[in-house]
């Protein structure tokens, strides 16, 4: 489909493993390290495409199995496809769902040929396959997608990781061959493996080596089973363990990950992309990420606090708005509350990108650190 490379690593740091990059697509160019704002559904939650694009956004991350139930594959088709949709400029990397399916309430039953469950919608029973994945994925016109994986709670007996793991590997050669590289976006597989390093490098190493039956390789990796309550150090130890493994010419996404310490860490261990929830979950909550650690606006406190959120930040809620105006509208349940607090804390992870980018390109990226800003600090991990 592209006649440019689809990644291109541009520098290196001189004391880590990370790199500055940029990653083409149809609807544009995405500089890496890149933060994917999410929108599951369609939406990110409080921001319309004009604030989410001031907020600095260059890619979006949308989820292909809750859209493919709502409002539907063929009703997103229709519609020009999920960028034109929603009205985003910019490009769109839809995750296949399976880790969404496998944090489902309903029972769902996962054979060799796919996974059965009821949708958390209206209850009917569906069917994906990693085949039907990728034919979701590309009639709703995304420009980056993920392949539909396996994967095994944190506390999973080794013996359930090591399956989910293989089935992944198994369902990756099938979405492999279900596409046509030519014509069509990217695809990345994805590594799991749960926190066992050996796993993690055989899954890193198998991915690698897969070939489709029309001589087709991986776009890139996703590096899955992460987040989900092992510690920052497990979780450090299998990125020091996995990317080392992957090609230098293929990006490398760390999925739903996290704090800014948290990318910043992963980051030095050779991560391109991520996507979290928390910006935009913790605004709707009323916490907010500043310079100095989190807040949450709804303390007595910030009651008549005239100073911006941050004042080193240059977002539009910063620009016009002190804590005092967002703890009153907080405090009150007012929506646009939660709009401001949005259009903060994904402006603040955007802006952290951007200086994450710039330390690399001058060499500087050892000077950074947030230890306000890890899981670690978060949960005591
Ligand atoms: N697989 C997929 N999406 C994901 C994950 C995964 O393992 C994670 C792990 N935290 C977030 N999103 N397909
Ligand atoms: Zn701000």
């Amino acid at each position: 489909m592209t006649s440019f490379p689809f990644f291109q690593h541009i520098s290196s740091d001189r004391s880590s493993l990370a790199r500055e990059g940029v990653i083409r697509t149809r609807h544009g160019v995405v500089p890496t390290p890149a933060f994917m704002p999410v929108g599951t559904r369609g939406t990110v939650k409080g921001l319309t495409p004009d604030t989410l694009s001031a907020c600095g956004a260059e890619i979006v991350l949308v989820n292909a199995f809750h859209l493919w139930l709502r409002p539907g594959t063929e009703r997103v088709r229709e519609a020009g496809g999920i960028g034109r949709m929603m009205g985003v400029d910019c490009p769109v990397l839809s995750d296949s769902g399976g880790y969404q399916i496998h944090s489902l309430e309903t029972r769902r039953t996962v054979t060799e040929e796919g996974v059965s469950f009821l949708s958390p919608y209206d209850g009917a029973k569906v069917f994906l396959s990693p085949e039907i994945s990728v034919a979701h994925s590309e009639a709703l016109g995304v420009d980056i997608r993920m392949v539909l994986d396996d994967l095994a709670g944190a506390a999973a007996p080794p013996a359930r990781i090591r399956e989910a793991m293989e089935r992944t590997h198994r369902w990756a050669l099938r979405a492999l061959n279900a596409w046509d590289p030519g014509t069509t976006a990217p695809l990345f597989g994805i590594i799991q493996g749960g926190v066992d390093r050996a796993l993690r490098e055989e899954s890193a190493r198998g991915l690698v080596s897969l070939v489709g039956s029309r001589g087709q390789s991986f776009s890139g990796f996703g590096i899955g089973g992460l987040g989900v309550g092992e510690t920052v150090d497990e979780r450090l130890s299998v990125l020091d363990a996995t990317v080392p493994i992957l090609p230098e010419n293929r990006p490398r996404y760390l999925m739903g990950v996290g704090y800014p310490g948290d990318i910043l860490e992963a980051v030095r261990r050779g991560v391109d992309l991520f996507d979290c929830v928390l910006p935009t979950r913790n605004a709707r909550n009323g916490s907010y990420f500043t310079r100095e650690g989190a807040i949450a606006i709804r303390n007595a406190r910030f009651r008549e606090d005239d100073r911006p959120i941050d004042s080193s930040c240059g977002c539009a809620t910063c620009r016009r708005h002190s804590r005092a105006y967002l703890h009153h509208l907080v405090k009150n349940d007012e929506m646009t509350g939660a709009i401001l607090g949005t259009i903060h804390n994904v402006s603040f992870y955007l802006e952290i990108m951007r200086e994450i980018r710039a330390r690399i390109r001058s060499g500087t990226l050892s000077g950074l650190d947030w230890p306000c800003f890890t899981t670690r600090h978060a949960i005591g991990g």
